[in-house]
């Protein structure tokens, strides 16, 4: 992996790492925590990850019916709208295509509200979280995810800014419309794509 030392510079210009998107700074070794609501105390006892809506077989899994499935690992960095990205994360649980081959969506199904414990929610194209770009993650460089970072579990889909990244996730519900979320009714991007700058909304 190609790093740059930080604040290096030539000929007057700070070489950026390449894999800062940009208006993006380098958070370094910090996790800043993005909260709009109260953080909940969840019981792994009693969680549960459930998808509904547009899918021939609604399924509701337990915290251990969960981990029986292969686990998954996403390794590389995230970005958020607030201008900063950590870089070089790993995160591991299960990738949202295994739980949607379990669930099987329907070919009307277009869109997908991620559902959280506290009531936040997040739309995603269907397209954006298949393919090997979405999780759910219980797991935070080889440790449990801290509970301010969405723990037990929040879902990461991390090639678009982090608020697409619902935390303490409770589920996802398929549909056949783009259904604004929590901070995309509040004037940021229904898409959110780092690379292309969608912060706000007709950006
Ligand atoms: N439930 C919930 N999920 C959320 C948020 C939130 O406020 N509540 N904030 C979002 C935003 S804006 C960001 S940048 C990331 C922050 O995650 P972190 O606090 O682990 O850095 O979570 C996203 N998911
Ligand atoms: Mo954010």
């Amino acid at each position: 992996m190609k790093r740059f030392t930080r604040g290096f510079r030539g000929r007057g210009q700070a070489t950026r790492d390449s894999r800062l998107p940009p208006g993006q700074y380098d958070v370094g070794s910090a996790w800043p925590v993005l909260t709009a609501e109260a953080t909940p105390k969840l019981s792994t006892e009693t969680w549960t990850f459930k998808i509904r809506g547009l899918v021939e077989q609604p399924t509701t899994w337990s915290w251990d019916e969960i981990h029986a499935f292969a686990q998954s690992t996403f390794e590389g960095d995230i970005h958020c709208v607030t201008t900063w990205s950590k870089l070089g994360v790993k995160f591991s649980g299960v990738s949202v295509d295994t739980l949607l081959a379990a669930a099987r969506p329907l070919p009307t199904a277009t869109h997908v509200l991620a559902l959280g414990y506290t009531g936040y929610t997040t739309n995603l194209p269907l397209q954006d979280v298949t393919g090997g770009k979405a999780w759910v993650v219980w797991d935070y460089e080889g440790s449990p995810l801290p509970v301010e970072h969405g723990g037990p579990a929040r879902m990461i889909v991390p090639h678009l800014y982090f608020w697409k990244s619902a935390k303490w996730v409770s589920g996802m519900e398929l549909q056949d419309h783009n259904e604004p979320g929590f901070w995309e009714r509040n004037g940021y991007h229904d898409h959110g794509d780092p690379w292309l700058e969608q912060r706000y909304q007709g950006d």
